[in-house]
């Protein structure tokens, strides 16, 4: 696969999580709907449900069945941004270069928006696992999505991260934080994807090497994007970080540090795809988008 087949790859998948988001909210007209679409069809780069489904056909999966388990993962983490982007949490009034929820639909309907995309992400996975090919392995997926998404992974992260504010947490701790609060979800796309394609252990030990690492540097790409871009390119009120006390890979790396860990990161996540061979051209192309939105200009 050359690279430009590994980017149209990608533009291929995100028009087909797309277009199956379109429908993925199914509550009848409301405000409640206006505000589950507003933050779930608001132009998201869909990193997570494309790893999933490149995961799991680097494996042999077909991509349709994999899209409701794609579009659930990405409901999860547009109901965490939402949530995050909230007065008590982080208090942010730019979101993909538009106002947050709360901004535009006040807080109670973003906060209730926010828990009715969660939850119908699972409504939505569940009833897709009951049909899938393999319904043991689609129920073992979904189980891998929920626990990175709550007390064991993400919320955990979250709780961590806000505890931390304003102390001097050392780079062991802002690791530890973060592989939960944004790695886990990201792992878990990758390696819900890998079991929902029926992965081999050695293959699904690969996978969670690459989504492990990748996700931490998920996180490094987005520390120097919020020190470094403006909000033309994050879509969000940049320095969020600094202003919030909150301790980042920037400050404790440097910027050219930050984005040396970045890279490393990447090639240890691509390095571990090797025995996968082309198949997993996909996942190499994610990573280097993922990475090269820090890239220094
Ligand atoms: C509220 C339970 C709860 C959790 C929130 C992930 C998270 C925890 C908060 C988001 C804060 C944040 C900006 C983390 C940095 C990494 C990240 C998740 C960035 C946003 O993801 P993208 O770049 O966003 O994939 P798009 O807009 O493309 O979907």
């Amino acid at each position: 696969m050359t690279a430009n087949d590994a980017a149209s790859y990608v533009a291929e998948r995100r028009r087909l999580i797309d277009q199956a988001l379109e429908g993925a909210v199914t509550v009848d007209g409301s405000r409640l709907r206006d505000a589950m679409r507003y933050s779930l069809l608001g132009g998201g780069k869909r990193i997570r449900p494309i790893m999933l489904l490149a995961s799991g056909e680097a494996v042999g999966a077909d991509c349709a069945p994999l899209l409701p388990f794609a579009c659930g993962i990405e409901m999860i983490h547009t109901y965490s941004l939402l949530h995050d982007d909230l007065p008590a949490m982080d208090d942010d009034e730019l979101r993909r270069g538009r106002p947050t929820s709360h901004v535009r639909y006040g807080e109670a309907l973003a906060i209730l928006a926010g828990d009715a995309l969660l939850t119908d992400a699972f409504t939505l996975m569940t009833a897709a696992a009951q049909t899938y090919p393999d319904p043991v392995a689609a129920i073992r997926a979904v189980h891998e999505i929920a626990l990175a998404a709550g007390a064991a992974g993400m919320v955990a992260g979250q709780a961590e991260d806000i505890a931390a504010e304003g102390g001097d947490a050392d780079l062991a701790t802002v690791e530890r934080i973060h592989r939960r609060k944004t790695g886990a979800l990201l792992c878990a796309a990758v390696r819900g994807g890998a079991i929902l394609g029926g992965a081999e252990e050695d293959a699904l030990t690969r996978l969670t090497l690459y989504g492990e690492r990748l996700g931490l540097a998920f996180q490094v790409v987005d520390d120097v994007l919020d020190a470094t871009a403006d909000s033309g390119v994050t879509g969000k009120v940049g320095g969020r970080d600094r202003a919030l006390g909150k301790r980042t890979y920037v400050e404790l790396l440097g910027v050219a540090g930050a984005r040396a860990r970045a890279v490393a990161l990447r090639d240890e996540a691509v390095a571990a795809l090797d025995v996968l061979g082309t198949a997993a051209a996909p996942l190499r192309s994610l990573a280097d988008l993922v990475v090269g939105r820090a890239a220094a200009p």
